[in-house]
């Protein structure tokens, strides 16, 4: 099912193919740059998508993923405002990190700014060879606010972001990727059809178990070792006693179940 204007103004698509949302950035004559109507759009489809699908894509329409936040309406905001935007960014995008399915972003062009820290939002990002990553917050005057500080800080390490703002140096595809900011790079023009791919195996897992990767790891990954060890020892238990995992094993040891294929295999 397509649905060319399911977002305020057509600022959002959305598009379910199987088991898996399609969000598409529709603002490519500002490079996707999100106002806040425009989080608003992707908020209502993160929000529908986890009522609809077991897994969901953001993309971007037009060449760039997306060039951050849109910087005119910014200038003109209040101080207080401003903190509500930003805050309003965090619920949002809360919702696509801890929510209830997976989402893989698929970038290519600008990945700037407040786009990164979208894409940092996914569990997994799929990069075409024209993705390049900033964060010119330096430049602009600003500071991150989507939640960059916390996501994007804990893919690429602190060190690394605090390089990329105060130099605004860009990187391509690959050097993000050895810097752990992308899971996947692929040739141009293949980064949505490899995420859609990436989606829907990702959508046949256990719903349950998808669940507490979003919502289990990011949390450990907070604790001590000790609160770790033992939420995981919680967690596990849990995941165990639900019927799709009894039926799952059972399937396994009565020899109905695929088997883990060796790299390149599957
Ligand atoms: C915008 C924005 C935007 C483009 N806000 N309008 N983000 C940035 O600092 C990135 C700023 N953008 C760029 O550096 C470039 O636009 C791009 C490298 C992304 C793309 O370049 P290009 O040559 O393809 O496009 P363009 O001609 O620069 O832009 C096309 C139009 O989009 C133009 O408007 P027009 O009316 O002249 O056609 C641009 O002004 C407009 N546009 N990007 C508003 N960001 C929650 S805090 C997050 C903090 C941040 O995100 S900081 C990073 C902000």
């Amino acid at each position: 099912m397509t649905d060319g204007s399911s977002g305020a103004e057509g600022l959002v698509t959305y598009e379910l193919r199987g088991d898996v949302a399609l969000i598409g950035l529709n603002r490519p004559d500002k490079r996707n740059a999100i106002s806040d109507r425009f989080v608003q759009a992707i908020g209502a489809a993160v929000t529908r998508a986890t009522d609809e699908a077991k897994a969901g894509v953001i993309h971007g329409h037009g060449p760039h993923f997306c060039a951050g936040l849109d910087l005119s309406e910014h200038s003109e905001k209040p101080l207080f405002e401003a903190v509500k935007g930003s805050r309003q960014w965090h619920r949002i995008f809360d919702m696509i990190e801890r929510g209830l399915i997976p989402f893989v972003s698929a970038l290519s062009g600008a990945v700037v700014g407040g786009g990164f820290e979208l894409a940092a939002s996914t569990q997994l990002r799929v990069a075409d060879t024209s993705a390049f990553f900033a964060l010119p917050e330096g430049q602009r005057g600003i500071f991150v606010g989507g939640g960059g500080s916390v996501r994007v800080a804990r893919l690429i390490g602190a060190p690394r972001m605090g390089d990329m703002m105060l130099t605004g140096r860009t990187l391509g595809a690959e050097e993000m990727e050895r810097w752990g900011g992308v899971s996947y790079v692929v040739p141009e023009g293949e980064a949505l059809t490899r995420a859609v791919e990436i989606a829907a195996r990702t959508a046949t897992n256990a719903e349950f178990t998808n669940y507490a990767i979003l919502n289990a790891l990011p949390r450990i990954a907070d604790m001590s070792s000790e609160d770790g060890l033992f939420t995981e020892s919680m967690v596990a238990s849990l995941a165990t006693m639900t019927p799709e995992a009894k039926q799952r094993l059972r399937d396994f040891l009565e020899k109905r179940a695929a088997k883990v294929q060796a790299p390149g295999n599957g």
